[in-house]
């Protein structure tokens, strides 16, 4: 018999704006078009198993204060298959298509690598039963190879080559998992791959043992038939001082490095962007110039707060801006949108992961609609292309085509009159962006 968590809450429909009930959508819409698609394709939304099903509000000042009633099962197995209960009835209830989850969320890591991999074996299996039942997709897996102390040193990058086999070997047994599972993607964080001090670091042989190792991934992917994305989803600290996937613009330049390029996207994290000291947009915009806009985490740091706080999404304008990017650049290359984000640990109630997902969908849902609106009703497309209009045509065309010479652009640069100012007009840019939702 299974378990019914949630009985005391209803499947969370649409109601619209008017509505003043909390436990329904009030913009995510999933069957409205917006530029052509439903918002269910758009976003592809997926609930993140190591937040909404495995936390459990610890934090490095007090103890647990969430206590999940599936995690209470002392049978390792059991435990398991009652938070795989929990994850779809939570998921049927929100009307959310995916998941994503690290091998050991599914369920409780072995006291060897051979252990756990019986035991992941044993939880797909019933995963796999649930996932035909109701339709629910995997939207991308990955593996944990931060929180076993083993990865003290680095995963892949660890400077003994028996550590780094060793997340070789948990990596193959998570993707296998995966693709049983029908993953549509899967991904790459190194949370211990980076170097906590220079001092005892060879940084260019860590950088080339991560590299090589991809390659041996992409390549047994390959063989294994799988047609899915790989991503890597930078983020530049924390848990090690300096990580190696930086921001965007780090990995988009290792992944080029290595001879990656073709076989790997992006998934950007919005508070991780924020840790890099780039905006959300920034990040997404730097994947999509690379054509490697492959999926989001979407959650939101805070303001004062210098670490990964991994709030949900309610910034209105940050998502306008993403949806901006996302919409010009033709959506996500496989991925979707993941809420990578926790309820406070004082958010105790089962109904707050409730609240707190369907904000997050409402969030973008505003965001979608706001950036379709700006970018089908406004001057604002005009205005962009206004801007840059002096490379339309003459000197300016021919300067972008790369016909013009150092010499050419001398004679151009030299001879011209003074040049008036062109205003910038950012608030004028701000101001659409203000009135648009
Ligand atoms: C950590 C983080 C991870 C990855 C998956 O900051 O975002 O949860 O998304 O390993
Ligand atoms: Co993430």
């Amino acid at each position: 018999m299974e378990n019914n968590y949630f009985k005391h809450l209803q499947k969370i429909n649409f109601e619209g704006k008017e509505s003043d009930h909390p436990l329904a959508y009030k913009f995510y819409n999933p069957d409205q078009l917006v530029m052509g698609k439903t918002m269910r394709e758009h976003f592809k939304f997926a609930m993140a198993y190591w937040h909404s099903m495995n936390d459990n509000g610890a934090d490095p000042f007090g103890r647990i204060t969430n206590l999940y009633p599936w995690n209470q099962e002392k049978d390792v197995l059991q435990q398991a298959k009652n938070r795989a209960d929990a994850a779809f009835e939570f998921l049927q209830k929100m009307g959310f298509d995916y998941f994503c989850f690290h091998d050991i969320d599914l369920i409780a890591e072995g006291a060897t690598l051979a252990e756990t991999e019986k035991r992941v074996g044993q939880i797909i299996a019933y995963i796999k039963e649930k996932q035909q039942e109701t339709g629910i997709k995997v939207l991308w897996g990955t593996a944990n190879c931060f929180s076993n102390p083993v990865y003290m040193n680095g995963a892949i990058t660890n400077p003994d080559f028996r550590v780094a086999s060793r997340a070789a070997a948990q990596i193959k047994i998570a993707f296998d998992a995966s693709m049983e599972l029908g993953a549509e993607n899967y991904v790459f964080w190194g949370g211990r791959e980076g170097y906590l001090s220079l001092l005892n670091t060879d940084m260019k042989r860590e950088l080339d043992h991560l590299g090589v190792f991809f390659n041996k991934m992409v390549d047994y992917a390959k063989q294994q038939g799988f047609k899915g994305n790989f991503f890597v989803e930078p983020k530049p600290a924390e848990p090690t001082k300096h990580q190696y996937d930086f921001d965007s613009a780090t990995v988009i330049g290792f992944l080029n490095q290595y001879g990656l390029q073709d076989d790997f996207k992006l998934n950007i994290e919005v508070n991780h962007a924020t840790l890099a000291q780039h905006t959300f947009e920034h990040e997404l915009q730097v994947a999509a110039n690379a054509g490697m806009l492959g999926s989001i985490d979407a959650n939101r740091g805070d303001n004062q707060n210098g670490w990964d706080t991994d709030q949900f999404s309610i910034n209105i304008y940050e998502t306008i801006e993403a949806m901006l990017v996302f919409l010009k650049s033709g959506g996500l290359q496989g991925g979707g949108i993941n809420f990578d984000a926790k309820v406070r640990r004082n958010s105790t109630d089962l109904e707050d992961l409730f609240i707190a997902h369907i904000q997050g969908a409402d969030t973008f849902a505003r965001g979608l609609m706001a950036a379709e609106h700006i970018l089908t009703n406004t001057a604002y497309t005009d205005m962009l292309k206004q801007r840059y209009q002096s490379y339309d045509s003459g000197n300016g065309s021919a300067f972008e085509k790369g016909e013009l010479s150092i010499q050419d652009l001398y004679k151009i640069g030299v001879k011209q009159g003074e040049i008036p100012h062109t205003s910038g007009k950012q608030e004028l840019y701000e101001s659409i962006l203000a009135n648009s939702f």
